[in-house]
């Protein structure tokens, strides 16, 4: 049972669309800790870097300037099992085909505006948060309710 870190980020048609809390909110009700978070504008060079495995798609163009195209909300959660846990409370990738429940499937319509993202592997996660976040700007902390989670 290895502490995994996942790196979430709310993508601007969710900040714009005032879902933030909604969807902080639901890594916090999971259980889950929160151990980086912050609001910034991202730059085209980070953007590339994070969707660097997407370069030779079609939509990497749209999909660059979607994420640059106003504040993200970036966020590094841990816990054991976080990473595929997350992607669960996300839902598919195409919102229409995520299940009710899930962020996307409650949230969100079309593939282009799917409000957040997961990462998608433990090795993902450690890539995600060194990109998005400097050494500094993460919290170490035991939370008050740590005892009444895991036993
Ligand atoms: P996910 O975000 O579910 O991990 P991904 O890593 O395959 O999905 O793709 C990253 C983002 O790129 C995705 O959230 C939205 C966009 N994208 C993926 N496939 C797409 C497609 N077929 N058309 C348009 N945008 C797409
Ligand atoms: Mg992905």
């Amino acid at each position: 049972e290895q502490v995994e870190q996942t790196y979430i980020m709310v993508k601007p048609d969710g900040v714009q669309r005032g879902l933030v809390g909604e969807i902080i909110s639901r890594f916090e009700r999971k259980g889950f800790k929160l151990t980086g978070l912050k609001l910034f504008q991202c730059h085209k060079e980070l953007a590339e870097e994070h969707y660097k495995d997407l370069k030779t798609k079609s939509f990497y163009p749209t999909l660059i300037d979607y994420i640059t195209s106003g504040p993200v909300v970036c966020m590094v959660w841990e816990g054991v099992g976080v990473v595929a846990s997350a992607r669960k409370l996300i839902g598919s990738t195409n919102p229409l085909q995520a299940e009710p429940g899930t962020i996307r499937g409650d949230l969100a319509v079309q593939t282009g505006r799917n409000v957040v993202h997961g990462s998608d592997s433990p090795e993902n996660g450690k890539r995600e948060t060194a990109l998005w976040f400097k050494e500094g700007e993460l919290c170490e902390w035991t939370p008050a309710q740590a005892p009444w989670l895991m036993e």
